[in-house]
């Protein structure tokens, strides 16, 4: 790794900051068919027509399940704390329960012990999104409170397996996406269209996540591991006074959903009010409360942007939005598109100062609960440039993104929140879900004819400050700006 950019001689971390990067399974994995794997609801998703862009699939993705050690060397490089990946839990289990695939756990016990080897903590992710397919058929997925228990024993296979080794877990990852997207608007797996499914395979998100605690706390030995959940719990802000009510409603159906049962052991009951002509929450059943309101270790928080939302002044009551609504009560808000902000290859509006405030606001909301960003980061398009000197992917706006955030989390920090790590979303360039392969949030470039892995610029910066802990600026000394000047010119003609 080039670690040549000039150092800001402040902004450092505290040595126990865990700096670091993440993925997901289903994302990079590939080897959909190989070591025992069974199929999951993204497999199935995936390959029927006309659900993500171009027809993509999982199939291959970057190949890391053939492809572990050459990831792990470029780990190593990179100068990690940390790496965040999930479990595939078709691989462990591929029917979801009773048979183990032990084929499976090797894999990730090895992933484990490869991490650990090069003085890497390995951060696991339980359920990033890819539920066993036979789940789906058996109890409708999330929908069915049976998966809950499914997922009980699952952790606990997964727990006794790792438990001994793992530094920090995460049951689920984003339930938002999962229950929302999953069984609401039917953009991601397993493709539901019903607001009353999606509020009941968030109820079961949030069971499963209780009793995945109890089974993970059962089973594991490692004495400072640490368990916690990873949720994208909006930066949720309304620009007028009027409009606050718009951001309750966001706020309650896609944050407190989770955070109420989880941290508070309740729902809350604007939630209740609001929801209650999609259900009648006969599924919530006594006790299932006490189970999801488990004490945590960390709480883990994916941030991408702010949602500036308002009121949809054309609501009429009772009339259905053109097109359906994406979530329980979407067809009274409104998210505005601030045309002032930069903006990601996502279209997502670019603001640093949204994680700063979103840090201090949540330390203030759970206190005494550490927090981690357990994803944060952005798509652009890449080029490789190629000349004689080899490859290289000059990423400077996604190299500026992330060290804008991680800018705002040093603020955070510096104003008093309990913020414990940083892990840039992602390693490598990954199957981006719906949207297939056209959105590239790597550092690590992936070519996806070759599977060719080429670090890009970002990923030079980044290891700069895993092994300094100091911010670097993102300039590079006059003499290296010059050759990577000329690597461009020589690679492109028409330069970038
Ligand atoms: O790629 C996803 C990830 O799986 C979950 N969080 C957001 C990322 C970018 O969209």
């Amino acid at each position: 790794m080039y670690e040549g950019f000039v150092q800001s001689g402040h902004l450092t971390f505290p040595s126990d900051f865990i700096l670091g990067a993440a993925t997901a399974a289903y994302q990079i994995e590939g080897g959909a068919t190989e070591g025992g794997r069974g199929p999951s609801i993204w497999d199935s998703f995936s390959h029927t027509p006309g659900k993500t862009e171009d027809g993509a699939t999982g199939d291959v993705a970057a190949d890391h399940f053939n492809r572990t050690h050459t990831d792990l060397e470029l780990m190593s490089a990179l100068n990690l704390d940390a790496y965040r990946f999930s479990i595939s839990w078709p691989r462990v289990m591929p029917a979801g329960e009773d048979v183990v695939n032990q084929e499976g756990l090797t894999f990730y016990s090895r992933l484990v012990d490869g991490l650990l080897a090069r003085g890497i903590e390995p951060v696991v992710t339980l359920n990033h999104w890819d539920l066993p397919q036979a789940l789906e058929d058996k109890y409708g997925g999330w929908r069915g409170r049976e998966t809950a228990y499914a997922f009980e024993k699952y952790a606990e296979i997964v727990g006794a397996a790792l438990g001994d080794r793992v530094a920090v877990w995460s049951t689920h990852n984003e339930p938002w996406n999962n229950s929302f997207s999953g069984y609401g608007s039917g953009a991601f797996a397993p493709g539901g269209t019903s607001h009353a499914d999606a509020l009941k395979a968030a109820h079961h998100l949030n069971l499963s996540h209780g009793l995945a605690v109890q089974a993970l706390r059962r089973t594991v030995t490692r004495a400072d591991a640490r368990i916690s959940v990873a949720l994208n719990v909006f930066r949720v802000e309304a620009d007028t006074p009027e409009d606050a009510e718009a951001a309750r409603l966001f706020d309650a159906v896609a944050n407190r959903v989770f955070t109420g049962p989880m941290l508070r052991g309740e729902y809350p009951a604007d939630l209740l009010e609001d929801t209650k002509a999609f259900t009648d929450w006969s599924f919530l059943q006594p006790g299932d409360l006490e189970i999801c309101h488990q004490p945590l270790d960390l709480l883990g928080i994916n941030y991408y942007e702010v949602m500036h939302v308002r009121l949809d002044r054309s609501y009429v009551p009772g009339q259905d939005k053109k097109g359906g609504t994406a979530f329980p009560g979407s067809e009274r808000i409104e998210f505005v598109r601030r045309e002032d902000l930069e903006r990601t290859g996502m279209d997502w509006g670019i603001e640093p100062r949204g994680l700063e405030d979103h840090l201090v606001a949540l330390s203030r909301e759970f206190p005494g609960l550490p927090i981690m960003v357990m994803e944060n980061g952005t798509a652009f398009p890449d080029e490789v440039l190629t000349s004689e000197a080899g490859s290289f992917v000059v990423d400077r706006q996604r190299a500026r993104y992330i060290a804008s955030h991680v800018e705002a989390t040093h603020r955070a920090l510096e104003r008093g929140a309990n913020v414990v790590g940083y892990l840039v979303w992602s390693l490598l360039d990954n199957f981006e879900w719906a949207a297939g392969y056209g959105p590239r949030f790597g550092i690590i470039h992936v070519d996806y004819d070759t599977l060719e892995r080429t670090p890009k610029l970002s990923s030079h910066w980044f290891a700069q400050l895993c092994a300094s802990r100091t911010i670097p600026i993102l300039v590079l000394p006059a003499e290296e700006e010059a050759r990577v000047r000329s690597f461009v010119s020589a690679a492109s003609p028409t330069g970038i």
